[in-house]
């Protein structure tokens, strides 16, 4: 028989940090605060991106956008990714180090919007690009295309302002397509991928690559065409 829950309301796990003195309580609220910063930071920037993505709207014939999704980077992926690079032993040295922990991703149809909101947004004066990796152009051997951006925004505190790094990822719905499920296939086989399975998922890059392009000449098409009217 198991015995009644003490404390249904979850308080003695406050209990039990209080117990533990002050340093534990310490450090838990040092990495509330120092995630919170990439959270503010997310905010800024998926709002840029709404204003961007509704003015668009409001202007022209489509939408450039058909998704934003945004994470915070886990604590397990943080702290892997610092000791990986020898700079887990402070917060300042991690935040020096990884510039990844606020990430947002856009989603565009073609790929002349993906290139139209990183112009749009790396114009604006309260934005410092950091690094551009253009995977688009040059895309990794296994296939892999997106257009990676580090871009820094300034957070305004209540006592201070902080300048806080975001990676953007600006890609297309087809390169979308195959990141997630390549990622998948990843994640399922530990990395360890059989050599075919490498091969069809590179071919399928291709694919992605040519629809990318077939699309977009069929968008240039039907904009060449006049339409009768009645
Ligand atoms: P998550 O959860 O997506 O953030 P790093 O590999 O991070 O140590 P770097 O230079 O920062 O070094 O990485 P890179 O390769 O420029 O970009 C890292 C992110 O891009 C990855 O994040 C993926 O989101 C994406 N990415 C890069 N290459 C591939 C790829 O071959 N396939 C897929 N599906 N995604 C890729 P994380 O850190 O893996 O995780």
């Amino acid at each position: 028989m198991t015995s009644p829950d003490p404390d249904p309301s979850g308080q003695s796990e406050i209990a039990f940090l209080d117990g533990q003195g002050p340093e534990l309580r310490q450090v838990h609220q040092q990495l509330n605060r120092f995630r919170l910063r990439y959270k503010f930071a997310i905010d800024e920037v998926t709002t840029k991106i709404a204003i961007l993505r509704e003015e668009f709207e409001e202007t022209y014939d489509h939408s450039p956008i058909e998704h934003v999704r945004s994470r915070l980077k886990s604590h397990d992926s943080l702290f892997e990714k610092a000791s990986r690079r020898g700079s887990h032993n402070s917060l300042d040295a991690i935040a020096e180090s990884v510039l990844d922990i606020a990430g947002v991703r856009v989603v565009c149809p073609f790929v002349s919007d993906v290139y139209w909101i990183k112009e749009m947004l790396t114009r604006q004066s309260d934005v410092t690009v950091l690094e551009v990796e253009d995977y688009i152009a040059d895309p990794k051997p296994n296939g892999y295309r997106s257009l990676h951006l580090t871009i820094e925004v300034p957070v305004f505190l209540s006592d201070r302002t902080e300048h806080v790094p975001v990676e953007l990822q600006i890609r297309t719905i087809a390169m979308d397509f195959w990141a997630s499920v390549e990622h998948a296939i990843y994640y399922k086989y530990d990395a360890t991928v059989p050599h075919t399975l490498v091969e069809e998922l590179t071919d399928a890059a291709r694919i992605a690559a040519d629809l990318d392009h077939r699309m977009t000449q069929l968008r240039e098409e039907v904009r060449g065409l006049q339409v009768p009217r009645d």
